[in-house]
């Protein structure tokens, strides 16, 4: 019997097939594999607004996406997701609409219809890959890019420290929310599983390395999300309805100038990284205070 995969096991089937127009090192094709495989053979429907997500798919008429997907304007994302959802739901069809975005149009620019669409509880799969940058058109800053980071519109480095997203949307008391690493893979798998036995509006966040906008080695991408989470930098945990937090790992005392200097964006950052050592205490702080005020069972 041969053991080589038959073009409709490589090129049918996936949600990212081979040919798609991602940059090495891009923590979104690890991220729609990993999706893919966590949904254990069922088909999802991409909807995705104008950002590197949607240019992955290639030139018309081939597309790299092995699924229904859907291109809508930032604004709209979270709107049409919701209208495919429903019509899938009136059809008696159950499926899974995933809203895959950056963090512009997430953050920034569809944060109206991604706000309308958790405050009514859509059944969606919101997932953000948050690269921390405008990507697509050449890496402006956004309200996910991090204090001191260097963007083609913050060239000091940037002064504002990163938007909290995921205190937002627990703020519309959605079913559950939660931080998914490139770099841990098993919980990124539990976290999409639980999301997808969820019914209602789920949102996941996942720190996506962009070496183009980044300015880092693509053979460092996982890495550098493993230094993220370790030095408490990008905080793994979910959140149950709004309000109860599980927190999944603690911050293992790696420096944070390990992921810094390893990323050309940050060559204007201090040599001890100050700012950004400030803003891990208070987030661990306060993430901390959630945990214990509002624990969630079993954690
Ligand atoms: C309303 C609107 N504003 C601006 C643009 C131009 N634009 C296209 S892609 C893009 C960057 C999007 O960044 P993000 O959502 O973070 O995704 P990434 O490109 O990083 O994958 C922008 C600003 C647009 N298409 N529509
Ligand atoms: S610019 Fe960044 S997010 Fe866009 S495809 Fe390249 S690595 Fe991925």
């Amino acid at each position: 019997m041969s053991t080589v995969a038959s073009p409709e096991e490589l090129y049918c089937h996936n949600v990212l097939r081979p040919g798609n127009t991602n940059c090495a090192g891009c923590g979104m094709s690890i991220g729609l594999r990993w999706l893919d495989e966590a949904l254990d053979g069922e088909k999802p429907t991409m909807v995705i607004p104008a950002c590197c997500g949607i240019v992955t798919a290639g030139a018309f008429p081939t597309t790299a996406y092995g699924v229904p997907t859907a291109a809508s304007t930032f604004a709209s994302a979270a709107a049409v997701a919701s209208g495919v959802s429903a019509v899938y739901a009136l059809n008696g069809e159950p499926d899974v609409v995933v809203c895959w975005t950056g963090d512009g149009g997430t953050y920034d620019i569809g944060v109206a219809t991604l706000s309308a669409a958790a405050e009514r509880n859509d059944d969606i799969l919101y997932i953000c890959y948050d690269n921390e940058i405008y990507g697509n058109t050449g890496g402006q800053r956004s309200s996910a890019t991090p204090e001191l980071a260097v963007t083609s519109t913050t060239t000091k480095g940037k002064s504002e420290r990163k938007k909290d997203m995921m205190a937002i949307m627990a703020g519309h008391r959605i079913p559950y929310a939660a931080t998914l690493s490139v770099a841990h893979r098993e919980d990124f798998l539990r976290k999409i599983r639980t999301a997808r036995k969820t019914s209602g509006f789920r949102f996941l966040l996942t720190l996506s390395p962009c070496p183009t906008g980044w300015k880092s080695d693509p053979e460092e991408s996982v890495d550098l999300i493993r230094h993220a989470v370790r030095s408490g930098l990008f905080p793994l945990y979910e959140i149950f309805d709004g309000i109860r937090y599980r927190l999944n790992e603690r911050p293992d005392g790696t420096p944070v100038e390990e992921y810094v200097t390893r990323q050309r964006r940050y060559t204007k950052v201090p040599t001890d990284a100050a700012p950004l050592k400030s803003y891990i205490e208070d987030q661990w702080r306060y993430l901390d205070a959630m945990a214990k005020a509002f624990p969630m069972e079993g954690a």
